[in-house]
């Protein structure tokens, strides 16, 4: 291979996962972990310990650990509170503490309250009778966002959601109260803060912050958002000039906005040396821009064109890391979410067949 592609997988840890190390180490093409410490609240300091007990354990079944996902950002410094500075502290000492460990990206998101939005996460998909998650912005317009947390807390099976801190959450209410009348202007301001204290250490440790998409790729509950087109993504690049800051292309994400072309988005971004890291997968909207369901990863299953994506990545980012991401329930698998085994796997198969593909005829 003339570039190598490094393939990842998202594991939630010993113990919290159905997915367990080896089945990921028997995928092939599969190197590495984007890894997360699932139980850390916001806010709190990531210590070394157990950072490298997290990366030990990948390292021993023989698969690399170079990418952290969801340390999350606390609500304070979003909202621009004075309590902001110290837990501004507690992420320096952390992102310090995962460099410590040989961490080299960091995904993180600047969204208000939700990390990401789905008003079903075990919707039937009748061509074949598999489960997949699935978005309608009709399925919302009735309810508010305290009864939407509580349906999702209920369907996720008793699994943790990514950035679903129940403890967070309870005050849900409180939060959203906090955020009336912020304009994106205002938490732009925020976020330069926050990168102007961030980014510099960054560059000291050899660490890139990789910015996650909104999800979906709109505002949702009248909260501002800042991270779900191109023209976004130039404000927030723009927010503090520096190669550690960066993106979190995740296709899915973005595609759920039908404005996005990813192809493109992935080229303007790529050539700029601002991806770090991307989630692949693909999405398919249901006779309406803000209904759709994640579909099977290859083209034919969803709107998104993966041959494109994937030339874009090899052509401008190829060093980026890579992951399959959310895929549907298939083969009775019982599993988080998004996170079973079966249909990432797939997913992570065909990426690295399309890559080959792409590499040879290059
Ligand atoms: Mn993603």
């Amino acid at each position: 291979m003339k570039k190598e592609i490094k393939m990842t997988f998202r594991w939630y840890g010993e113990g919290n996962d159905t997915v367990e190390l080896w089945h990921i180490k028997q995928t092939p093409g599969v190197k590495g972990i984007m890894g997360l410490l699932d139980y850390k609240a916001a806010g709190e300091v990531w210590e070394t310990d157990e950072i490298k007990s997290y990366i030990e354990g990948v390292n021993r079944v023989g698969l690399e650990c170079k990418v952290i996902e969801s340390v999350n950002v606390h609500e304070d410094i979003k909202l621009g509170l004075p309590t902001r500075d110290e837990y501004i502290e507690n992420y320096i000492k952390t992102i310090e503490n995962l460099a410590e460990n040989g961490i080299e990206v960091i995904i993180y998101n600047f969204m208000p309250v939700f990390d990401w939005l789905r008003t079903d996460l075990n919707r039937l998909i009748p061509e074949d009778g598999s489960f997949s998650l699935y978005f309608s912005e009709k399925d919302i317009e009735g309810l508010t966002p305290v009864e939407i947390v509580k349906n999702t807390s209920k369907a996720s099976r008793g699994f943790t959601l990514p950035g679903w801190e129940t403890a967070r959450l309870s005050h849900l209410q409180e939060i959203l109260d906090a955020y009336k009348g912020m304009t994106k202007e205002d938490l732009l301001v925020n976020y330069k803060y926050f990168l102007d204290a961030i980014i510099p250490v960054c560059e000291s440790v050899g660490v890139k912050m990789a910015c996650h998409p909104d999800d979906p790729g709109w505002p949702i509950f009248g909260l501002p958002r800042l991270a779900h087109d191109q023209e976004g993504y130039d404000k927030i690049v723009a927010l503090h000039d520096s190669p550690c800051n960066t993106l979190c292309l995740c296709t899915g994400s973005l595609g759920s906005n039908v404005k996005n072309d990813i192809p493109a988005m992935i080229r303007h971004f790529g050539e700029k040396d601002r991806i770090a890291a991307l989630h692949v997968r693909n999405v398919k909207h249901l006779g309406d821009d803000r209904v759709f369901r994640e579909s099977a990863h290859l083209s034919e299953y969803g709107d998104l064109d993966m041959f494109e994506i994937m030339k874009a990545i090899y052509d401008t980012c190829p060093d980026a890391y890579i992951r399959p991401d959310h895929g549907r329930m298939i083969w009775g698998e019982k599993a988080r979410p998004g996170y079973g085994l079966y249909d990432r796997a797939l997913g992570a198969t065909y990426l690295c067949g399309l890559w080959e593909a792409i590499d040879k005829m290059s």
